[in-house]
């Protein structure tokens, strides 16, 4: 058979339960992804020399990390022919690009130290989101930085996030799309705290600063982040769950967002989507796979990850919910790293996208849930992968089978030879 008869025997099958194939892949083709520059280079970006910081970390020394912008853009370019689909670019402020031996700390950052990262965004037709990077710096007093008792620390890293609001507007004007810039920090302590509500008050008073920056709200989408621990922040975080979701709730415009690997084990945020959705216009996401804890492992099409976007799809959220990746493994090759988590929530979206959806909230409306079981088992087994196929080879990207010679060939070529 060829991947054309392949195709539309998978479509007839899909039909033959109200799927349309078709309009399926047509709509995620028009539906955004976020891709982490971070996974390029271990989470080091340019400005600094030390180490990881903020209570994340990660490991592994497989050869072959980006040491420059330009070794990181070579590398994001090979890793972007391997995806399908709409892209934007997902930019840390500590990977400002500096030329002509200027340098500018954090609190100091302008657009114009991004204006090559626009450069390259623009050649891929990409819009672009933001983060300021509240870590790996000396200015990190103590472990904290917005909800810092020190005053001067507190003040640089507010500086900090303004300057971002202002870049942040800029990538947006510049590339016609909204930019998501959120707001992470690692503030938290070790052990037992004397003051849990302390720390807080002073976040929400540096957020409040922050976003007092005056900017456009239909082009800079702030988000909060939050985060139950980190590496050494295991008893306290300034930015809990409920902090940065109450913040968000409070805060006219403000995003909450969730990254899936920053919640107790057995929480799952397929669940909270929907619980989001009923209150906010807009949510964000960081996708990534915590293996016992927030390990931001690759992005897998496995139970959860499909859970998820089933999640958004079947409530028609998909132009609601701002998707980015978030993981960074250096123990395999980056550009497949890379590949693997892009393509396996591209795949979860299709397959949410083929799911009769409408039928399956009619059974569980009707309370036939012996019906609903065997449906769903059922649509385990339909031929999904010749529907990816298509997808793939619609978006002219190589289909599964095949892409991984094109990393071993870069790896060879490119790689290893740094
Ligand atoms: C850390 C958060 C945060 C970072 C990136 C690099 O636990 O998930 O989003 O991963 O900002
Ligand atoms: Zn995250």
């Amino acid at each position: 058979m060829t991947q054309k008869e392949r195709y539309e025997a998978a479509k007839q099958a899909y039909a033959s339960i109200g799927v349309d194939t078709d309009a399926a892949i047509a709509r995620l083709k028009e539906t955004p992804v976020s891709l982490h520059c971070w996974q390029g280079d271990d989470v080091t970006g340019f400005d600094h020399d030390g180490p990881l910081t903020g209570g994340i970390q990660t490991t592994g020394d497989y050869p072959g990390r980006a040491r420059t912008p330009e070794e990181l853009m070579q590398d994001m370019d090979e890793a972007l022919k391997l995806m399908p689909g709409k892209k934007k670019l997902n930019l840390h402020a500590c990977y400002a690009i500096f030329t002509d031996g200027e340098y500018a700390d954090r609190d100091k950052l302008e657009p114009k130290h991004f204006a090559k990262w626009v450069e390259f965004a623009k050649e891929h037709g990409m819009g672009i989101d933001f983060n300021p990077t509240f870590f790996s710096h000396d200015k990190v007093k103590d472990g904290l930085t917005l909800s810092s008792p020190d005053e001067e620390t507190r003040k640089f890293w507010i500086d900090h996030g303004k300057a971002c609001i202002r870049i942040s507007e800029y990538f947006a004007k510049e590339t016609g799309i909204p930019c998501v810039m959120n707001i992470w920090t690692g503030d938290g302590y070790k052990d037992i705290p004397a003051d849990r509500m302390g720390p807080r008050m002073r976040y929400k008073d540096s957020i409040e600063q922050i976003l007092a920056e005056p900017y456009d709200r239909k082009l800079v989408k702030p988000c909060v982040e939050s985060k139950v621990f980190g590496i050494g922040v295991e008893s306290y975080t300034a930015g809990s769950g409920e902090f940065s979701l109450l913040f968000a709730a409070t805060h006219e415009g403000c995003l909450p967002l969730m990254d899936n690997g920053h919640y107790h084990p057995t929480e799952m945020v397929s669940d909270k989507i929907p619980a989001l959705l009923c209150y906010f216009p807009e949510i964000a996401l960081h996708i990534t796979r915590p293996v016992r804890w927030d390990s931001d492992h690759v992005v897998l099409f496995d139970d959860e990850t499909k859970e998820m976007a089933k999640e958004i799809v079947r409530n028609d959220a998909l132009d609601r919910v701002y998707m980015a990746l978030d993981y960074f493994d250096a123990s395999i090759n980056r550009i497949s790293a890379w590949t693997v988590g892009f393509r396996s929530w591209q795949k979860a979206l299709l397959s949410a996208l083929c799911t009769p959806n409408e039928n399956f909230k009619k059974l569980q409306e009707e309370n036939n849930p012996t019906e609903l079981m065997v449906l769903q088992e059922e649509l385990k087994t339909y031929p999904f992968g010749a529907v990816w196929e298509e997808y793939c080879t619609q978006c002219g990207v190589i289909a599964d089978g095949k892409w991984f010679e094109a990393v071993k060939k870069y790896e060879a070529d490119v790689l290893l030879k740094r």
